[in-house]
């Protein structure tokens, strides 16, 4: 093992070598260096500016710095002479995602199944946001995120709510061309069409009536019902033509489509009357089982979440 990754190390190093840059230091015959290194993710050969170098190592942890200082112990990181530092960086994956989320929230379930299909889970540090604590509101939430709803990231520095935009951008960054969101320019359009439909019109109306009487005391009216009925039946059609809600293969649309249909389900409205729904739900569920596992969750939290209210 250690062999395998010196020998992998030093083919590296002849690339370095070849290339023009500062003769690389590093010593793998270090057999603490290339213990440690099997922890270790390489990031790859990478350029370094002074200012970043210095910002990344205090970000490092112990096993990390105790790694980087094996590197450098050889290397002078102060050459201010030197505007680029050409350096082997060996970074465990420990960057996290932050993601705050509320107890039942159809947006934040989705967002939570693009993780797992990515395989991002370990990465994800959830952070509760407490609605009926107003958590939302809090001068450092705000700060963060002035609409002050969740789902909410901050990947690295960046922070980004909506959780459509959410999950775009996660595929886009970690599993570029996946086949959630494919990179085919028309592909593409049909999966941001039927997530629209979707905001707008299916979760939207459905908002629009359940929502309202819970946060806003309206009653449950009838023609919210039909308007929601209304939209089913879109969806319905769309369905008879296509396998998935936008085409052969499973995307984003249906993730975002399997939360909204199983929250109208938990409202209290049926969707048997839709054939091409119903063959699709059970689809999605038994295409991604894990997936559904996670709406599943959520969908009780949010049935319990209601129900709580209802008490009130
Ligand atoms: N369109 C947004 C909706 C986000 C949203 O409204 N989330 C609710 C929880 S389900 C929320 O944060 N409510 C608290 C608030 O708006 O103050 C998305 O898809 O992320």
């Amino acid at each position: 093992m250690i062999e395998s990754k010196v020998a992998e190390i030093n083919e590296e190093r002849e690339i370095v070598d070849n290339d023009d840059g500062p003769e690389n230091p590093l010593d793998f015959e270090s057999v603490e260096a290339a213990n440690a290194m099997d922890d270790f993710q390489r990031i790859n050969l990478v350029e370094v500016k002074q200012t970043d170098l210095q910002s990344m190592i205090t970000k490092l942890n112990t096993d990390q710095k105790r790694v980087f200082d094996i590197i450098t112990n050889k290397m002078d990181t102060t050459d201010s002479n030197a505007d680029v530092l050409r350096c082997f960086f060996f970074i465990k994956p420990t960057m996290t995602i932050d993601f705050y989320h509320m107890f039942g929230s159809p947006p934040c379930s989705l967002v939570e199944m693009t993780f797992a299909a990515l395989g991002l889970e370990s990465k994800v540090k959830h952070h509760f946001v407490d609605f009926l604590a107003n958590e939302q509101f809090t001068p450092e939430y705000l700060k963060m995120n002035p609409q002050h709803t969740a789902p909410t990231i901050v990947d690295d520095g960046f922070v980004l709510w909506e959780s459509r935009a959410i999950s775009k951008y996660l595929i886009d960054k970690y599993s570029k061309g996946n086949t959630l969101y494919p990179e085919d320019v028309q592909a593409r359009a049909v999966i941001d069409q039927r997530l629209d439909f979707d905001i707008d019109t299916l979760y939207g109306r459905f908002t629009e009536y359940y929502f309202t009487h819970f946060f806003e005391g309206k009653p449950l009216e009838e023609s919210g019902v039909k308007k929601i009925q209304e939209a089913l039946g879109f969806l319905d059609t769309f369905l008879a033509n296509t396998k998935y809600a936008a085409g052969s293969e499973l995307t984003l649309a249906d993730l975002a489509l399997l939360v909204t249909v199983s929250v109208i389900e938990a409202g209290n409205i049926s969707v048997k009357e839709y054939p091409n729904i119903v063959r699709w739900y059970d689809l999605v569920k038994s295409t991604a089982p894990k997936l559904a596992a996670i709406n599943d969750k959520y969908v009780k939290d949010f049935i319990d979440f209601f129900d709580g209210l209802a008490k009130k």
